[in-house]
């Protein structure tokens, strides 16, 4: 092969870059790309195959937060880039940093307007992080500017705030001869502090609260500040919400870790950040509800601080008495410090009461929860909280989850609780689809751990071919499909709907909110795509459907067929 052209260079600086592996689905326009592949020098390098976009971008998404690296994204000219969209916005949404290629005829046919041609670049725009000179979206027009752009695209997705860029590939620039250097791509240095001036004057306002809130998401593990948040969690006895919280961003089995403030109505989460009278805010957004509050969502006098990387956040939407550039992990674990120096004995006293107050008001909560679960243990159709207590005696240590159990999620948090960071990773951004291919991503990412993928039944049929991905590439991810027969989460949010109209909450259900008929069988949808299955019906099949999940580092899936009820 004449091997000097861009579509090696390309891949020479991907090699260089410490890419391993490209996730993708091919056509025509990237045939070049591909065949170049196939030479030894790249031998390698793997290519793993998804029969649909989301697919790809949503396995790249959860193998680039497993190995916190950047992943690549192979997509087809616009038809793939449009399947793929959906997830690309889910990736932008928890920072995931991707880079995201799509090929195109050539240059040459630019004025033919021929079959497929579109304006890539336009239509990734929305989808792809931003930054001071706008979306991050190119398209190579000179044959030597390859490897130029590409590590442009690698650097910048992998610079924080992180997000998905997106690359376009005109197949002839890529046949023409390259001579481009190929030198490593680093990102850019950002752990900045905000001055000590700044963190002081957060530290006064933060000691002299009696209701103290902190709202997190994922901007904690993307700067690795899991330790200094708790610690100053712990200082001052400020109980802990998640907000955009996909992560272990805090061990979930801390007493001061309060929750998740949710992803749909601000009426939810009012009552939790009103109720403050100082607020620290790092590394969210405010809010990430479908539905937020336009009012009310802080005390009228409470102070907020807000500490992040992502400036755009800061102030975005409500006013901030000190906002400031921050990477939380120095910039908490210098808060911590300042705290412990500032506060008074007495104050030190009331953290210590709020944070016992707080530990006896969540251990009441877990037992009432536990024994309303024990009372429905041996119910067929079967509860979700049977499913989760079982595993959670047989799943070995360190296993990593891939949580989206939507509905079904608190009875995953309440018998798996996430404590070590890098283990759990949950759907977010409203992304329907995610579970399956997030396992497997997951999977990829770390082949020595067991990994455990949770789908609703209409998430999973949304992507359902990721299992012949698991089959192709023996990737040994185990699959949970919570299978309830309907879309119970719409049922739920119709009937806040209806409450917040004061409407009856037991009016019919639109009927595309049911997924039946048919009688949906997940067992032969993953046989027919090789992956062995087994199908659970009654609480005493789920101990040897587990041990078979649990025998091999094969794929696996369980279909646990559960009530629908909405209690
Ligand atoms: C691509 C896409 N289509 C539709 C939706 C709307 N939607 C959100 S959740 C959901 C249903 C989820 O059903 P399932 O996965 O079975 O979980 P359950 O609610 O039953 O727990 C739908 C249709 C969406 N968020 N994204
Ligand atoms: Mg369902």
């Amino acid at each position: 092969m004449d091997n000097n052209t861009g579509r090696f260079a390309l891949l020479r600086q991907l090699v260089t870059d410490g890419i391993t592996c490209m996730f993708g689905n091919p056509g025509t326009s990237e045939q070049n790309l591909l065949d170049a592949l196939r030479d030894p020098e790249f031998k390698d390098f793997r290519y793993y195959l998804a029969l649909h976009e989301g697919t790809a971008v949503a396995m790249a998404d959860s193998y680039a937060r497993a190995l916190q690296r950047t992943a690549v994204v192979q997509l087809h000219s616009y038809a793939g880039l449009a399947n793929g969209l959906g997830m690309m916005y889910y990736a932008r949404r928890g920072y995931t940093p991707l880079v995201v290629i799509a090929g195109e005829a050539g240059l040459r046919y630019e004025a033919l307007d021929g079959q497929m041609a579109a304006d890539l670049v336009t239509m990734a725009r929305p989808f792809v992080k931003s930054d001071y000179n706008g979306p991050c979206a190119w398209r190579i027009v000179d044959p030597g500017s390859v490897v130029r752009l590409l590590r442009r695209a690698l650097k910048t997705a992998a610079t924080p705030p992180m997000g998905p860029v997106f690359l376009g590939l005109p197949m002839d620039v890529l046949d023409e001869t390259n001579t481009e250097p190929i030198i490593r791509s680093l990102p850019v240095h950002s752990i900045v502090m905000p001055d000590q001036k700044v963190t002081s004057q957060a530290a006064r306002l933060l000691a002299e609260a009696h209701r103290p809130l902190i709202l997190m998401g994922d901007g904690i593990t993307a700067s690795g500040a899991q330790t200094e948040l708790t610690e100053v969690a712990e200082v001052l006895g400020a109980t802990v919400w998640g907000a955009n919280c996909s992560e272990v961003n805090m061990p979930t089995s801390h007493p001061l870790f309060g929750g998740f403030t949710g992803h749909m109505f601000g009426e939810d989460s009012k009552p939790i950040t009103a109720a403050a009278d100082v607020v620290l805010i790092c590394g969210t957004t405010v809010l990430p509800e479908v539905f937020p509050a336009l009012e009310g969502v802080f005390a009228k006098d409470a102070r907020i601080i807000h500490f992040d990387l992502n400036t755009y956040e800061i102030a975005k939407n409500f006013p901030v008495t000190v906002g400031a550039l921050a990477d939380p992990k120095p910039t908490l674990g210098l808060l911590a410090q300042e705290l412990k120096r500032v506060m008074s004995e007495e104050q030190r006293a009331d953290a210590r009461q709020r944070l016992q107050r707080q530990e006896e008001a969540k251990n009441a909560q877990r037992q009432e929860q536990l024994s309303r679960d024990d009372r429905l243990r041996d119910q067929v159709p079967l509860r979700a909280s049977r499913f989760m207590e079982e595993l959670a005696k047989r799943l070995p240590r360190g296993a990593l989850i891939f949580d989206e159990a939507l509905t079904y999620s608190p009875e995953l948090y309440r018998y798996l609780p996430q404590d070590e960071p890098g283990t759990y990773f949950q759907t977010r951004a409203g992304m329907l689809g995610t579970g399956l291919p997030g396992a497997l991503g997951l999977k990829v990412a770390r082949p020595e751990r067991v990994v455990f993928g949770f789908s609703g039944d209409g998430g999973s049929m949304s992507t359902i071919q990721a299992l012949s991905t698991a089959a192709r590439h023996g990737i040994g991810a185990k699959f949970v499909v919570l299978n309830n027969g309907s879309y119970r989460i719409l049922k739920y949010n119709l009937q806040q709907y209806w409450g917040e109209r004061q409407q009856p909450s037991d009016q019919p259900f639109p009927e595309a909110f049911d997924l039946t008929p048919p009688n949906l069988r997940f067992d032969k949808l993953a046989e027919g795509q090789g992956v062995n299955a087994i199908r659970v019906e009654r609480p005493d099949q789920i101990a040897e459907a587990l041990a078979r999940a649990l025998e091999n580092d094969q794929p696996f899936l369980i279909d646990l067929v559960l009530s629908s009820s909405l209690g």
